[in-house]
């Protein structure tokens, strides 16, 4: 088992107080170990962790364009397999750069079955050049491209489904994490990078300055996501579903109302029509995945 005590993401990085992404780049490499080589898309990780010549990382790091990260590491596991060495290649990548433009790169490398990780901590819009939405918005948050007004109520489409679409790609193993259960994101990364073949890791990591929270309440946040189902727990292993978190459920009400992005659902009065769609969402996660506890008579 990996040494957890080892702090490989160090501190005095430049991220903004309570940031999703910060906490989960440190737990991540508590769940690789050492023997680990991290390809970085652009995004705000690579931005506050590595302004030059500074670095938080304490293993080798290689920084990628936006959209090409997936290709920089098959090129890395191939070499290393044909070296025969045995590090662990691991992708830590921003939601734009994984479910938007570096989709093709990810397709390629899943597809040829390059023995790597593909982590995307998940804030939710593209943060580092100033909160645009990106295919992993969730329905009806505002970003300043889908800004709610006259003509719209925020972002209008839903969150695309990326662990499925990787999982149909043949991934062995697809796990879904939040930075407010750490145990549960370090044991999943361990098993990924320790499972031959590509996997896939998608990481729940609350942003205080695009979602509109006070930095304390991050872990707070997080957790509000799995209780009402709009963000599930789960793991799939060659295709399959193996594991998903249950809960108690709660109302969406409590999540949304959490973060300014959601305040034009209740200000100046609550928008019933568009919460009742906000909470179907979750419904259809809690069918489809079977997390909810049901209290026998
Ligand atoms: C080809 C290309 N297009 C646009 C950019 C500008 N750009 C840099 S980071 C970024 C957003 C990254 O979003 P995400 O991957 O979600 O990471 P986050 O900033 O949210 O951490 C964009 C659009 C770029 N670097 N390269
Ligand atoms: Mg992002």
């Amino acid at each position: 088992m990996v040494d957890k005590s080892l702090e490989l993401f160090d501190c005095g990085h430049r991220a903004c107080g309570g940031c999703g992404p910060a906490i989960a780049a440190k737990l991540i490499l508590k769940g690789t170990g050492e023997d680990t080589i991290v390809v970085a898309s652009t995004g705000c990780m690579e931005v506050f962790s590595t302004p030059y010549p500074e670095t938080a990382w304490k293993v080798p790091w290689i920084h990628s364009l936006f959209e090409n990260a997936a290709a920089v590491a098959s090129g890395i596991e191939a070499s290393l397999k044909h070296n025969n060495r045995s590090e662990k290649v691991v992708c830590i990548c921003g939601d734009g750069a994984t479910f938007d433009i570096g989709m093709l790169c990810i397709s390629g490398a899943f597809e040829r079955g390059h023995d790597i990780t593909y982590i995307c901590y998940d804030n939710e819009a593209y943060m580092n050049t100033g909160i645009q939405r990106s295919g992993a918005t969730p329905y009806d948050a505002s970003t300043t491209t889908s800004p709610p007004g006259k003509y719209s109520m925020g972002n209008s489409r839903p969150k695309k489904d990326l662990p499925q679409i990787l999982a149909a790609h043949g991934a062995s193993y697809v796990a879904t994490a939040t930075v407010a259960y750490p145990m549960d994101l370090m044991k999943k990364v361990e098993k990924a990078v320790n499972t031959p073949g590509s996997c896939y890791i998608q990481i729940h990591a609350p942003c205080s300055t695009g979602w509109g929270f006070e930095g304390g309440k991050t872990i707070e946040v997080g957790k509000m996501a799995l209780e009402c189902g709009l963000w599930v727990n789960y793991e799939m292993e060659n295709g399959k579903l193996v594991k998903a978190k249950k809960v108690k459920r709660v109302p969406v009400d409590g999540y949304l109302k959490a973060q300014k992005r959601f305040r034009h659902l209740f200000k100046p009065a609550p928008v019933t029509d568009e919460i009742a769609k906000i909470q179907a969402i979750a419904d259809a996660n809690a069918e489809k995945y079977g997390i909810d506890i049901v209290l026998k008579e």
